[in-house]
């Protein structure tokens, strides 16, 4: 079995919870709080702020063929930062003087950690397991939102053939660097294949149920 698919049946439960969670129904049938997406908007615009320079981080470590893919991901990042202004402008949310929750400070460092401390292989299966996140977490809305809904460019944009590709091209990759990699650098991997997947988890429980630090209202 490839690497890939072996992580995501060895995950199965995580992946489970991931993409029946409420945050993620509500937004499908409509029922979801303004302000809870608002919540999801201001904290995730703060994350995609901060793939950029663990992208930049990646590419040194990167084998010569991934590159230019890598570097293309940087402009697209921040054609993804306007979609979040321009939404942001459309619905009333204002993302000035947003501060990160505990999970996304959290999952921010860990992302830069990844990138700076581990081997490429290693951040590279951070990447993959956060891009297929929301590749399926949004499947998952757009069977069914409404076309109409303010929020369904989100939807566009993590379900695009354009991103779904690029999923499909990180998966071949991540699949050839652990047949490559021997067991005990595989066996980091599919540690951080499972941390990463608990981290969207907690993603989404942070967007549904605030992003107040534990102990401050
Ligand atoms: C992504 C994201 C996808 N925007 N937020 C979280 C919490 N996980 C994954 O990353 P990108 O770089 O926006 O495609």
């Amino acid at each position: 079995m490839s690497f890939c698919a072996d992580q995501l049946a060895r995950t199965t439960s995580i992946w489970e919870l991931m993409l029946s969670h409420r945050f993620l129904r509500e937004t499908r049938d409509g029922s979801i709080a303004h302000e809870t997406f608002a919540n999801w908007m201001r904290q995730d615009y703060l994350f995609v702020e901060a793939a950029i320079p663990f992208i930049a981080a990646l590419i040194p470590k990167a084998p010569r063929a991934h590159r230019v893919a890598l570097g293309k991901v940087i402009p697209a990042l921040e054609t993804e930062l306007e979609l979040f202004r321009e939404r942001a402008e459309v619905a009333g949310v204002s993302l000035d003087d947003v501060t990160p929750s505990l999970i996304n400070h959290g999952y921010v460092q860990f992302l830069l950690a990844s990138a700076y401390t581990r081997s490429y292989a290693e951040a590279f299966t951070v990447l993959y397991v956060a891009e297929k996140a929301y590749y399926d977490s949004w499947s998952v809305v757009r069977d069914g939102i409404d076309k109409g809904s303010v929020w369904y460019p989100f939807v566009e944009n993590w379900t695009s053939e354009a991103f779904k590709g690029w999923v499909e091209f990180l998966q071949r990759e991540l699949d050839g660097l652990a047949d490559a990699a021997g067991p005990a650098e595989r066996q980091r991997m599919g540690e951080l294949f499972e941390l990463t997947a608990k981290y969207e988890l907690a993603f989404w429980e942070m967007a549904a149920g605030g992003a107040s630090w534990p102990g401050l209202s």
